[in-house]
């Protein structure tokens, strides 16, 4: 097999960039991408022999971790039956009725291919049932790459610092109202100039793309509150943190029912899926039933559906609390051992996510975020993959943990974390 250089090099002839999606490129982090064979639990191992400890993890969907046995049997039986009928098939009703269960925001659920589709066809949903055209985003927020969601977008729009995107209209930006993140005085004021053509506020309940930062008391539920005010739809984008904070998601964990829930990544065990549902009255208005069109080639796909079953099926057996104990402990022994060399650092942890931000100043929106020191985590990413350790080649976004991490992962990577020069 080919090594992770010539590998790049042949890539970059046919691909944009190399990658197939931007941020895998590792461009503000100052390397190459590696190129990985395989990858079994918490590890995976490159084309050139390299083994990591990895939380990246896809950039969420491997909860589970990687080639999970239960997934893989269903996986395996489902493809022996077949790989895609453009039919109903019995797994997209199986996990349909585990999603609905699962989550209080969801009375019916639409599946899609990944979770731009999810928020795209969310936001056309909002648009056609309220009649409105304008959607509230909050800066560094990122909800898949759709033109209304390209302003202000987080994850690898804002690691590469692309300050907006040619190709989407002015029409579309113009329908794009944008607020800090917390920032509810913000909120409020768009509500008041444009209250009546806002559609939807969409919103992270716990924002991953620029780096993990958390809601403050009050900004949730006020959101709640407004949008039912002035005739919006909330939308949570629950894309990361569905199935990750718990068996549902930060609805469950705050106690906030959307009117519409986006899901992806943990819901597919790493096959490409996406979903969008909410209430009865508001998913009867989307095609069939309704009057408002989505469609998708393998949406709903055999074998897709079947890794998804076998995923939540196997979550449900899983100690949640028990990952959220030893993840904010990692994140707290990696934080003590950096700022004992010296380095200020600050950390959002939430369940098994958490991100290390490079400064002296806490992080509590994109602006913030933004003033982090990006070149010192350019650099700790660069010797903790020298280490054997793999986090996101960028600072904007999350470390992700999973139910396959061990004890001794965790050891090595603080091991790891003693050896990084500043
Ligand atoms: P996808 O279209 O990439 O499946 O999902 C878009 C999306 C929607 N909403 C949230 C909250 C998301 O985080 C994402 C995608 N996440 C990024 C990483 N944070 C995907 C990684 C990538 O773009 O390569």
């Amino acid at each position: 097999m080919s090594d992770s250089r010539t590998l790049f090099a042949k890539a970059q002839e046919f691909i944009p960039g190399g990658v197939n999606s931007p941020v895998r490129a590792c461009l503000s982090v100052g390397c190459d991408p590696l190129f990985i064979a395989k990858a079994q639990g918490a590890r995976m191992w490159t084309v050139d022999g390299q083994e990591f400890i990895d939380y990246v993890m896809s950039w969420g969907p491997m909860l589970l971790g990687h080639s999970h046995p239960e997934v893989l049997r269903a996986v395996h039986h489902a493809v022996d039956q077949g790989t895609s009928f453009g039919t109903p098939c019995p797994a997209e009703v199986e996990l349909a009725e585990m999603l609905v269960a699962a989550l209080p925001g969801l009375d019916m659920i639409r599946m899609v291919n990944s979770g731009t589709e999810a928020t795209m066809s969310a936001l056309r949903l909002a648009r056609g049932f309220t009649g409105r055209n304008k959607v509230i985003k909050f800066h560094g927020c990122y909800h898949g790459h759709a033109d209304a969601f390209m302003a202000s977008a987080g994850s690898g729009v804002a690691t590469l610092s692309i300050p907006g995107t040619p190709g989407v209209p002015q029409s579309v930006v113009d329908d794009t109202l944008l607020a800090p993140y917390n920032d509810l005085d913000a909120v409020e004021e768009l509500f008041a100039t444009h209250g009546q053509d806002i559609a939807a506020v969409i919103v992270e309940p716990i924002a991953g793309n620029m780096g993990v930062v958390l809601p403050q008391p009050g900004f949730l539920p006020t959101l709640r509150v407004l949008t039912q005010r002035h005739g919006a739809l909330l939308i949570f984008d629950e894309v990361i943190t569905g199935f990750r904070l718990a068996y549902g998601g930060a609805q469950n964990i705050f106690g906030i029912i959307p009117d519409l829930t986006c899901l992806g990544k943990i819901i597919g065990g790493g096959f490409p899926v996406g979903a969008y549902g909410g209430r009865r009255e508001i998913m009867s208005r989307i095609a069939p039933c309704g009057d408002i069109y989505q469609a998708g080639t393998l949406s709903g796909n055999p074998v897709a559906m079947a890794a998804g079953v076998a995923t939540l099926r196997a979550l449900q057996q899983c100690d949640y609390m028990n990952l959220t104990i030893k993840t904010k402990m990692l994140a707290s022994e990696l934080k003590d051992i950096l700022e004992e060399r010296g380095v200020q650092v600050q950390l959002n942890c939430m369940a098994s996510m958490f991100t290390l931000f490079f400064g002296p100043d806490p992080v509590t929106d994109f602006t913030t975020a933004s003033k982090t020191d990006g070149k010192a985590y350019a650099s700790f990413f660069r010797q903790m993959r020298e280490a054997g350790i793999a986090l996101a080649p960028s600072a904007f976004e999350c470390a992700f943990t999973s139910f396959a991490h061990t004890e001794e992962d965790f050891e090595k990577t603080l091991d790891a974390a003693r050896t990084v020069q500043f």
